[in-house]
């Protein structure tokens, strides 16, 4: 009888582990000329945020100087900053949108 190595035995690895992906929280910073109803525009349009999720979120903004919109893997988080920055620029508003990764 023959009796052969594969790779089961003598080349087995540890199992895969893999890793959830980064994760990055989306953030409006308050500004002193943006409409408070565009805000909770955006929120809404967005980020799925209810008016009255929105209006909460938005007030936040206003009053602590910015607010979590949501908490998004990478490619997703830029996604939402970019449509915001450009709802914002078509309407001539400087409200910022940023991303940062969740500590
Ligand atoms: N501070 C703005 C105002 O008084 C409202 C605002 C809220 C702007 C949240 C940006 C973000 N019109």
């Amino acid at each position: 009888t023959q009796i052969t190595m594969n790779q089961d035995t003598a080349l087995a690895k540890a199992p895969a582990r893999i890793s959830p992906p980064p994760l990055y929280q989306v953030l409006l910073l308050n500004d002193d000329y943006t409409p408070m109803d565009f805000v909770v525009s955006v929120l809404q349009r967005i980020f799925g945020k209810s008016e009255e999720e929105a209006s909460q979120i938005m007030l936040k903004v206003h009053h602590e100087g910015r607010g979590i919109c949501g908490i998004y893997p990478r490619d997703i988080a830029a996604t939402r900053v970019e449509m915001v920055r450009q709802l914002a620029y078509a309407r001539q508003h400087p409200l910022q949108c940023v991303m940062e990764p969740v500590p």
